[in-house]
């Protein structure tokens, strides 16, 4: 019998991925489970086949021009894959895969919590009831902002953009969207297409950021679209930190331009601007998006078709490069 292949994990998987992994590859796995840096990962990639990575890892030209001959994959584990230089794997054949479509849902869900937590001014709330500051219900205490009918601008009508519309729509939003291109009438159930996004901004009494990190969407959301918002609006970001300038958005909340903010991504993270923690008005998540033991199942999973097909000398169902 061959003898398995070598795959390098940069991170601790889910149990049982890491049981399949296993099972069918010598896995090297990351027992601290923490960030390795180029260094590391080169070193700990001596004679594999693959190696799987999330999104935290930033695999530029320098680090995949360095990598062992032996690798012929990059599994991210995660949709998103602006952390890997793809004309750099290319040139060097080097096969990268992503984890499209198991955590729409997910990151769908928490688009939505975060779009209700920030609406009806959920950590507030929780705080008071945690801190032991709850004296009595009153007719005016903790009120947030009602989403049935208001206008949903979403940025980023891809895969998650549309399920959020989905949700949205089932507490009766209306929905406005900018993508690249048009959706079929299918795809838009009634949703109003923007072409230009910042047209789109006036139109929005709440905006969530779908849209993926790149070059074009960097810092998206600056002052000057703030500005364009209606007063009050509340912004949703489960997309990348990368997409909003924080000074900017900081201002806002704090001004009162925005009422509010429900952020699951950070620029920078797990750093990010200690201003945010200070705002009543933020509901704040550490990147939970994907974060079901479902979904991440799911997630790793595709990782692993992905490198069993690559092994086999197939095409890997998710590949990009
Ligand atoms: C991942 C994500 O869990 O898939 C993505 O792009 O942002 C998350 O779902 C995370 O990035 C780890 O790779």
């Amino acid at each position: 019998m061959a003898e398995k292949l070598r795959v390098l994990a940069t991170r601790a998987l889910p149990p049982a991925v890491t049981d399949r992994l296993s099972r069918d590859y010598r896995a090297s796995l990351n027992p601290a489970d923490r960030v390795l840096g180029p260094d590391e990962i080169v070193a700990a990639a001596e004679d594999c086949f693959a190696i799987i990575c999330i999104a935290g890892d930033r695999f530029d030209r320098a680090l995949i021009e360095r990598l062992p001959a032996s690798v012929k994959l990059l599994a991210t584990f995660s949709v998103g894959y602006e952390h890997i230089d793809l004309a750099a794997a290319k040139a060097r054949g080097l096969q990268v895969s992503n984890t499209p479509d198991v955590l729409t849902d997910a990151t769908a869900d928490i688009t939505l919590l975060c779009l209700l937590g920030a609406a009806r001014r959920a950590w507030e709330a929780e705080s008071l009831l945690r801190q032991g500051r709850w004296t009595g219900w009153t007719t005016t205490q903790l009120c947030g902002t009602h989403v049935g009918g208001k206008r949903l601008g979403i940025l980023g009508m891809g895969r998650i953009g549309r399920a959020v519309a989905a949700r949205a729509r089932g507490f009766g939003m209306k929905i406005h969207y900018a993508n690249r291109s048009r959706l079929t009438p299918e795809q838009e159930q009634g949703a109003t297409y923007h072409a230009d996004p910042e047209e789109m901004l006036p139109h929005c009494d709440f905006l969530s950021l779908n849209a993926p990190s790149t070059p074009e969407t960097h810092h998206f959301l600056n002052a000057q679209r703030i500005a364009l918002l209606p007063d009050g609006a509340i912004v949703v970001n489960t997309a990348r930190g990368t997409l909003v300038d924080d000074e900017a958005l900081i201002a806002a909340l704090t001004s009162g331009k925005l009422a509010a903010a429900g952020l699951d991504v950070f620029e920078g993270e797990p750093q990010l601007d200690p201003r945010y923690l200070e705002l009543p008005n933020g509901f704040l998540l550490p990147h939970i998006g994907s974060a079901t033991v479902e979904t991440r199942d799911a997630m790793g999973f595709i990782c692993l078709d992905n490198l069993d097909a690559v092994a086999a000398g197939k095409p890997g169902p998710n590949v990009l490069t």
